[in-house]
């Protein structure tokens, strides 16, 4: 660090060296110096400069800078005449952004609140005009043979006390409807006491209707077709998936895109399928993982996927992610895009190629590793239309698809090894796997699983037809046992088998029913397998209990202690009420014609699909097999 000492004090002037003198060389280099040094401050003066003028322009100039890297690769540079080019341009269009901005502001700042409040509006109104524009101008669906699948008629029982029981659930179905009608029309769900709309947040908070889009195919099959053109009316003008909101996947999989394509089958109405298709499309980027198991959640406008909270080390939930398989296959025969049918053929894949503890699945599954959250498996909540979904994807393929019947197979007799187990009084029940211990405690949602074993009876491995069809009459009469030893003789929403209690809630917590469907879809299963008249008799045991305990003037309401003799109700009519309850009730007392097993599968929430008769046929995408 010399060369400061060299320089001439500031601001002198360097006096002119005397002819020969023999300072000359020094002379020389002081100067150089010197120059060096104002050079130097130059130079910092302008990187300075640069700095500033980075950090301190206006956002959308920065952005314009970050561009350049673009525009360098698109537009040709300064010519070889040296005539400004595109960077001369730029600057240009920076300053005139930059005083549009200023002005623009300065306009703002004028207007009054109402003034700017008319703006936002007009401006939300053109957007959400252009988004259907574009949904109207997408080009239409190719035709399809759409499966003419019978047994879409009356399902008259015959018997006269028979259809005075089915008058009754209709009955029902209408109250529940026309109150949802009266006082919740385009809410999601009802609250009966209050008479107002409900929401939860597996909707995304928004109005969707998910009550008139699941109950359509219910109306549809008791006749009530003034209600069902009413609810078609409402989705023709009201549905619009085009908004700011984060819901769960897998719920409006099963209920608004099962409830859709239902309608659409049993009615023949294009726009349900249109509506089922645009709404599938929102759905997509939900796959959008390094492992292509999809999100639980996505934001319908956005494609912004995240998971639950609450699930294990940030896993999507196997029921989840594992419930989509029947409606993505329907989407991609009904379009010819093969997209739908890639990407649940695609999770089926990666499942295949997992190891499993004990041959069970766990339920979490992160989607970003791909590999297995907490080891808790259940056959009820947060694993249970997995299973469901292996057997029903066999069933509606017309029973080609034996990779999913195998892979039903084997998790189900993993799951009898080691979840399935019988009670001191012989009660059979199926427990929940948590990391190495077997909790004996069964929720009302497993019930399901009787229908499921007496579903998957004909074509299971080793004769066994007969073995699981006893094996869904053991958990029937099980769930039946649940209910029976209530006040209400309504089932609590899970019971244990423990320390000499046998299917009875413990918690407080655990002691709520809200109205939902799983005893009664196994009633109607093992009533259509057996005709038993025993699971027509607790079908109407429950008709009543429901009737008396949950009705209101509002319509139905769920309750909090179904072993309180005076019980307090949670105000909420579920949606899957109307799409599942009512109708599994309905076809408990239908005769069988009223869609037969053979042509139509339910989906997890209860809305039929015709089974497909791909034997001949070839999905397209089906040559990603592997
Ligand atoms: C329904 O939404 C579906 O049946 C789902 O698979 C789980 N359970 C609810 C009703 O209980």
């Amino acid at each position: 660090m010399t060369a400061p000492a060299l320089l001439p004090p500031s601001g002198r002037r360097i006096p002119a060296p005397a002819p020969g003198a023999a300072s000359f060389p020094h002379h020389r280099a002081t100067l150089r110096l010197s120059e060096k040094f104002i050079l130097l401050l130059i130079l910092g003066a302008f990187i300075t400069l640069c700095f500033g003028a980075f950090f301190f322009l206006p956002d959308g100039s920065k952005h314009k800078r970050f561009d350049l890297g673009l525009e360098d690769v698109l537009i040709p540079h300064v010519d070889g005449m040296g005539r400004a080019g595109p960077r001369c341009d730029l600057r240009s269009r920076i300053r005139a952004d930059h005083e549009r901005a200023l002005q623009e502001a300065r306009e703002k700042l004028r207007k009054s609140r109402e003034e700017l409040r008319a703006e936002i509006q007009t401006e939300k109104n053109r957007v959400a005009q252009r988004l259907r524009g574009r949904e109207a101008a997408a080009p239409p669906l190719p035709p399809v043979p759409v499966p003419r699948p019978g047994g879409v008629d009356d399902g008259d029982p015959g018997d006269p006390r028979v259809r005075e029981k089915r008058d009754k659930i209709r009955e029902m179905m209408k109250h529940a409807w026309d109150s949802y009608r009266q006082y919740g029309w385009g809410h999601n769900e009802l609250k009966p006491l209050a008479r107002k709309g409900h929401s939860t947040n597996i909707f995304g908070e928004c109005k969707m209707g998910a009550t008139i889009v699941d109950a359509l195919d219910t109306l549809f099959m008791m006749g009530l077709h003034d209600e069902f053109r009413d609810g078609q009316a409402w989705i023709e003008q009201n549905l619009d998936f085009s908004v700011n909101a984060e819901v769960s996947v897998f719920e409006v999989n099963i209920r608004f895109i099962g409830g859709l394509l239902a309608a659409y089958y049993l009615s023949g109405q294009e726009v349900f399928k249109a509506k089922a298709v645009q709404l599938a499309e929102k759905l997509l980027p939900a796959f959008n993982t390094p492992t292509g198991i999809p999100w639980a959640m996505v934001n319908l406008k956005s494609g912004v996927g995240r998971n639950w909270g609450w699930a294990s080390a940030g896993s999507s939930i196997l029921a989840e992610f594992g419930t989509l398989h029947m409606e993505f296959v329907h989407l991609t025969y009904l379009t010819g895009n093969p997209a739908y049918y890639q990407k649940v053929m695609h999770i089926r894949k990666l499942l295949a190629k997992m190891e499993r503890p004990n041959g069970l699945y766990p339920n979490y599954l992160n989607p970003r590793t791909g590999r297995w959250g907490q080891h808790h498996t259940s056959v009820g909540g947060l694993g249970d239309s997995f299973y469901e979904y292996l057997l029903k994807a066999w069933l509606m393929s017309d029973k080609t698809d034996t990779e999913a019947r195998k892979t039903y197979d084997d998790a189900v007799e993993a799951i009898e090894r080691h979840l399935i187990r019988k009670s001191n009084s012989g009660l059979t029940f199926i427990g929940e796997w948590k990391n190495g211990h077997l909790e004996r405690k069964m929720g009302h949602l497993t019930c399901f699983a009787g229908g499921m074993f007496a579903l998957g009876a004909d074509g299971s491995p080793g004769d066994k037809a007969g073995h699981y069809l006893q094996l869904g009459a053991e958990i029937a009469h099980t769930c039946h046992e649940s209910y029976d030893r209530t006040v209400l003789k309504l089932g609590p929403e899970a019971f244990k088998f423990d320390s000499g209690l046998e299917a009875v809630a413990v918690r407080q917590n655990e002691k709520y029913y809200i109205l939902r469907p799983e005893v009664i879809e196994t009633y109607w299963y093992m009533w259509r397998f057996t005709h038993d008249p025993k699971y027509r008799q607790w079908g109407w045991e429950a008709t009543q209990a429901i009737d008396r305990y949950c009705r209101v003037s509002g319509g139905f309401s769920g309750v909090k202690d179904v072993y309180s003799s005076n019980p307090t109700y949670d105000d909420v009519q579920q949606s899957f009420f109307l799409a599942e309850t009512l109708k599994y009730l309905y076809l408990l007392f239908s005769s069988d014609d009223l869609l037969p097993l053979d042509s139509w599968v339910f989906n997890t929430e209860a809305h039929p699909l015709p089974v497909l008769h791909l034997g001949n046929a070839t999905l397209p995408g089906s040559e990603s097999r592997r």
